[in-house]
């Protein structure tokens, strides 16, 4: 088998810190910073660093994070201390400054290293991009997608995705963020929503009564007052329970094609959360590695720069699958790499299967049932069609 050899003419450059990787946020919490351990892992078996540029992501700094957040929040953030007995499940009365120390974002041990980290390794790709020094960059540690400019929010404390939009602002006219996390994107759309040079696409299960954060309905587009530029900027697509690998592409590639044809971004940010695979602990879609990836291929071939995120993902096993499978299409690849995996891979056991590409059946026993009849699909695209027309790059 040949090896993995670096594409000429075309760089991707990879970002990480382990000492990211080694923080808690407690026992049974589903948010599991070693599944980036066991991705890398993964990652590295099959022999792609060869492939990349790899950088030791550094932690960002207080002025850069205060680009986005407020320096109220960055003060409490840098100085709370962890609670020393964590709180129940459900504490109904807890005494959150900042939504901070709930069950949802729990106060840990490192918890400001581990997020300036996150947010590093996120502005290390983006200024990767700015000065063209990558084709694609790639910072798995970033996606934290739900932290506002003054509250955490769905395990985010820093907002890594707006901080790295807010770089490539410096140097790009027009960002296309794209979010296929089975959350909605609500922090990145809130803190873009008054500005034209940000588009923003979410791709989630939508149910506001039961399904975090309850956001991101087909009609929210941003202001509605028209005299704000950011008025039609925000597209959101609500989908319910086990859509499926051909349905999500069909919308995938068919709205995001004509966002970029309409909208022609300079470049694009893509959350590549892997909580909208089948089996994920807190998900509820039946996409398979396949379909989670064919995302990546479709936005590689727009040829634009391009940062990919991590982001959710609470089966760590099948996160490590995905963002292989994602970084091989990165790199191009994809065809070279065995779908059996690496038998000295260390983490082996892990997988279960040894395979990168698990069948459903594999995975879930029996698949979900899917909630997402084609008409409904065909109207949402419709509506973005219609949404689009009050678009003008
Ligand atoms: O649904 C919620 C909020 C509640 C209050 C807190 N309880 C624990 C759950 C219900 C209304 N939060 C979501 C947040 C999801 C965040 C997703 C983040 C991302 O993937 O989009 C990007 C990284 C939620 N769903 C499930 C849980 N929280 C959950 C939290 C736990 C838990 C089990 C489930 C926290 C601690 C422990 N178990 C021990
Ligand atoms: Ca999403
Ligand atoms: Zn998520």
């Amino acid at each position: 088998e040949s090896a993995i050899t670096r594409p000429k003419g075309y760089t991707v450059s990879f970002h990480c810190n382990p000492d990211m990787e080694k923080h808690h946020f407690g026992m049974t919490h589903p948010m599991k910073p070693w599944r980036l351990t066991l991705s890398k892992s993964l990652i590295y078996s099959y022999g792609m660093s060869f492939a990349m540029d790899n950088y030791i992501a550094r932690a960002a700094t207080y002025e850069e994070l205060a680009d986005f957040h407020s320096t109220d929040y960055l003060d409490f953030l840098g100085t709370v201390l962890p609670e020393p007995v964590p709180r129940d499940l459900e504490n109904q009365n807890p005494d959150l400054r900042f939504n901070l120390g709930g069950s949802d974002c729990p106060l840990f041990e490192g918890l400001y290293d581990y997020c300036s980290l996150s947010a590093g390794g996120a502005l290390d790709a983006a200024r990767k991009i700015c000065y063209k020094q990558s084709d694609i960059a790639i910072a798995w540690g970033g996606g934290l997608h739900h932290a506002k400019k003054a509250e955490a929010s769905g395990f985010c404390y820093i907002n890594d995705i707006v901080v790295a939009i807010l770089q490539l602002l410096r140097f790009h006219p027009r960002v296309l963020y794209i979010d296929i996390d089975v959350h909605h994107g609500d922090g990145v759309e809130e803190a873009f929503f008054s500005t034209d040079r940000v588009m923003t696409v979410s791709f989630h299960k939508y149910d506001p009564n039961n399904f975090f954060p309850g956001t991101g309905a087909l009609d929210d587009n941003g202001p509605k007052n028209e005299q704000n530029p950011g008025a039609h900027h925000a597209v959101n697509v609500p989908l319910n329970d086990g859509i499926t690998d051909e349905q999500y592409d069909m919308l995938f590639n068919t709205i995001v094609g004509r966002i970029v044809e309409r909208f022609r971004p300079t470049a694009i940010a893509l959350q590549c959360g892997a909580d909208s695979l089948a089996g994920d602990r807190l998900g509820r879609f039946n996409l398979q590695v396949q379909g989670h990836g064919a995302c990546v291929e479709f936005c590689k071939k727009m040829n634009l720069p391009l940062i990919l995120f991590g982001g959710g993902g609470y089966t760590p096993r099948n996160v490590a699958r995905a963002w292989t499978y994602e970084t091989s299409i990165a790199i191009g690849c994809q065809e070279k790499i065995s779908p059996m995996l690496p038998q000295h891979a260390p983490w082996r056991q892990q997988f279960r299967q040894d395979t990168l590409f698990p069948t459903l059946e594999q995975i879930l026993g029996e698949p979900r049932q899917n909630r997402n009849p084609q008409k409904r699909l065909q109207d949402i695209v419709q509506h973005v069609t219609e949404q689009l027309r009050f678009v003008q790059a």
